[in-house]
């Protein structure tokens, strides 16, 4: 009686191991043969009825149908694991002849891109470029631009020295310096340039881009610095920009403004970015203290000047409406598309 039950059991799983098309049904049979309420499994518990001599041999053959059975189902898993591996490989299959798809153009990153354009429209306002080194000293930095050691006008730049008379430079005004050793007035240049602070929210980083312009002749003054600015910020940003001067404080300039533009993120309506003014502030500015033009050798009763610098990234930020400065250096592939 067991020995019927236990063939027709094996005779009814080998059939259905042949019919299985998947994994899931290869483990459906496992389940109905080998699990706990599994046909052999109960044939199993029922070999207390057997006569004790005939024990043996009915242990015997149900551990043969067990190996059977195994075998079996190990053999369809092979199978069907590699039909479904062929299915793939047939899918997945690359033809290296194949012509390639379209090629990714590139594009400028927003912060060279503004660099190229504010030189461009500076050039055909007659400036020339000049650069100056990132890792300055205290004197070019600060000194030469009326700001000596302990001065608390210091604070408003929170430098990173490297020892006492070395540092990265905080802003390219450092350049001023330079240039007005060596060029004989009048001249008129930009340096465009990285400048560092420990700073960093969403409109300040900690390396940050600065374009600075320097104008000396003989009869420059206020208007000419603020035509010379409005001339430019049309330029970049459109005849429609809103621009405001405001008075500021520079130790090397006197008097001294500070421009800011409209807001990108909210267009003047006040946001977080612009701390609810609806607008952010992108350049210093100012007529050049008659103190810095002495110290770098300049006649301040023949000469006077006008000096500005640009922040950079905020030049970018408001001419793509980036919402936070720090997009511009994540290096993100899907913010830089929207850049091209
Ligand atoms: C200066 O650095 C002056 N040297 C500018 C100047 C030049 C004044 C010539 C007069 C004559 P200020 O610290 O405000 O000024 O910085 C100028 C601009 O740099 C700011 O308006 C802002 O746009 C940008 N800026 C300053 N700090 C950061 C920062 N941490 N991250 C990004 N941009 C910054």
């Amino acid at each position: 009686m067991l020995l019927d039950e236990l063939k027709s059991a094996q005779a009814q799983a080998e059939q259905d191991i042949v019919a299985a098309q998947s994994m899931k049904e290869i483990n459906e049979i496992r389940g109905k043969v080998f699990g706990k309420s599994g046909i052999l499994t109960s044939l199993s518990r029922g070999m207390r009825d057997v006569a004790p001599e005939e024990r043996p041999k009915v242990g015997a053959l149900i551990n043969e149908v067990r190996t059977a059975l195994e075998a079996a189902l190990e053999d369809k898993q092979t199978q069907l694991e590699q039909a479904e591996l062929n299915l793939k490989l047939e899918s997945e299959q690359i033809d290296i002849t194949e012509p390639a798809q379209g090629k990714c153009k590139g594009a400028l990153h927003p912060i060279p891109s503004v660099i190229d354009r504010l030189c461009d429209i500076c050039v055909e306002l007659g400036f020339s470029v000049v650069e100056g080194p990132e890792v300055e000293s205290d004197y070019y930095n600060f000194e030469a631009m009326n700001i000596p050691k302990n001065h608390p006008s210091r604070d408003m730049q929170d430098t990173f020295f490297i020892n006492d008379n070395i540092l990265l430079r905080s802003q390219t005004s450092a350049v001023q310096a330079r240039e007005m050793e060596v060029k004989k007035p009048p001249f008129k240049i930009i340096c465009p340039g990285k400048t560092y602070r420990n700073d960093s929210d969403s409109t300040h980083s900690p390396v940050f881009h600065q374009l600075e312009g320097l104008v000396i002749d003989e009869n420059v003054s206020m208007a000419d610095l603020k035509s010379m600015l409005t001339i430019i910020m049309k330029r970049l940003y459109g005849d429609d920009t809103v621009i405001r001067f405001r008075p500021s404080f520079f130790p090397f300039t006197e008097p001294s403004i500070e421009v800011d533009v409209s807001c990108p993120t909210c267009h003047g309506k006040g946001c977080s970015l612009c701390k609810g003014t609806g607008m952010l502030e992108l350049l210093g500015a100012g007529i050049v203290n008659p103190k810095v033009l002495e110290m770098s050798g300049i006649d301040s009763k023949k000469y006077r000047g006008f000096a500005f610098g640009f922040g950079l990234d905020r030049t970018a930020m408001i001419l793509n409406s980036i919402g936070n400065i720090k997009y511009l250096y994540k290096n993100d592939k899907r913010f830089l598309e929207q850049m091209k």
